[in-house]
């Protein structure tokens, strides 16, 4: 992404047809129709792993769960131009990466069951596991990269986070550090649009990409529903980490077709016709008219991502309905590395609780006529 970028940058409209921008097409010059198909595919099979888990969601098999329909694009776009050894931090919304860079689709559901603290072994696929708590991520990323940096790897970490992420301090200190000590990270920002029942509005007066300007580091903003486009901008900015050349800032502005999350009604607070006009650009049409309009599309082809996407969604239910429930004091076992004083005494207290002897406190059944 160029520095003097006014515009989002953008390789295919939602038509299907591709824009003139030889500095961005440039850099998916190599991404033929197998690769295109490639990137469908992924989108489809995400789509049906978000509609999949929250299905199990409203049926009680989840606890919760935070959809990414109509995220599609910003996500395997992105999640396509970072290698093995690269390393991703995450929010709580970014299931594609995740199955983007390894996770079987019977890791993506346990937290979200309540099976456990974590979905996925993070060292298998070098991405972290779900957060929850809002912008963290961008001091947890900043911190790799710059020890990445000092132990000579020549690899980049990714940041992702949300539009409503942007106003957090920790984003603010990491974006700080990352651009004063040259962090080989890349922030990428899906905007969109919603922080909860928030407009973006009401989080930056100005793009958010252009407070990359006042850190010090390029930034600017692509259609996050244009799965080229993300991949040729999030490339540039990859290979910018690995050379040595700092951190950048990456916008996609999105849409999150759905709710915040399992627990939300946006109903309650936006119009059926901004909905409306988003479904418009869906990220999974538009690679689908780019691939018909240029004769990459056929109806074999059609049939098995639909066999693909179903065979995961399968393998994704099969593996959540299963899961076992954990022993209650599990919950104790990761929450640090080593024994911590605390952490025994609660653990001690709790499983005296579950014994029926809770030591001051009204046992089960006590009070309750026999
Ligand atoms: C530190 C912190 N503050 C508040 C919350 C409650 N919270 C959960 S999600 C969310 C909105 C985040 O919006 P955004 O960053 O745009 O991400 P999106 O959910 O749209 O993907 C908030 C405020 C939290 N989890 N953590
Ligand atoms: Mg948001």
């Amino acid at each position: 992404m160029s520095a003097k970028s006014e515009y989002p940058v953008q390789l295919v409209q939602p038509d299907g047809r591709r824009v003139l921008d030889p500095e961005h097409a440039a850099l998916v010059a190599d991404v033929g129709p197998q690769r295109l198909r490639a990137l469908y595919e992924d989108m489809v099979v995400t789509r049906r792993i978000d509609t999949e888990a929250t299905a199990l969601q409203r049926q009680g098999q989840l606890g919760l769960w935070a959809p990414l329909l109509g995220q599609e694009a910003a996500q395997v776009g992105s999640a396509h131009a970072l290698r093995p050894d690269d390393y991703v931090f995450c929010g709580y919304r970014e299931t594609a990466v995740a199955y983007c860079r390894g996770v079987p689709p019977s890791d993506l559901t346990r937290l979200w069951r309540g099976a456990a603290h974590h979905c996925w072994d993070p060292h298998a696929v070098n991405m972290t596991n779900p957060n929850i708590v809002v912008g963290s991520q961008g001091l947890h990323a900043t911190g790799y990269a710059f020890a990445a940096h000092l132990d000579g790897a020549d690899i980049a970490t990714i940041v992702y986070f949300g539009d409503g992420a942007s106003s957090q301090g920790d984003l603010a200190e990491a974006l700080g550090f990352a651009a004063s000590w040259s962090a080989p990270v890349v922030f990428f920002c899906q905007n969109n649009h919603w922080a909860i029942s928030e407009p973006v509005r009401v989080q930056s007066a100005t793009p958010i990409a252009r407070r990359a300007y006042g850190y010090g580091m390029p930034g600017g903003q692509v259609d996050g529903n244009d799965v080229l486009a993300v991949l040729a901008v999030t490339r540039q900015a990859v290979a910018r980490a690995r050379s040595g050349g700092g951190p950048s800032f990456i916008e996609a502005l999105t849409y999150r077709m759905g709710p915040h999350t399992t627990a939300d009604d946006p109903t309650r607070y936006r119009s059926a016709a901004e909905t409306e006009q988003w479904a418009r650009r869906d990220p999974i049409d538009r690679i689908r008219r780019l691939l018909e309009r240029e004769g990459h599309w056929d109806d074999a082809f059609e049939s098995r991502v639909a066999e693909r996407a179903h065979a995961v969604a399968r393998a994704l239910r099969d593996a959540t309905v299963d899961m076992p429930d954990p022993a209650p004091a599990e919950l104790f076992d990761h929450v640090y590395t080593t024994p911590h004083p605390l952490i025994t005494e609660q653990r001690r207290a709790y499983a005296e609780y579950l014994a029926g002897d809770p030591g001051g406190s009204p046992a089960r059944g006590e009070g309750v006529p026999r």
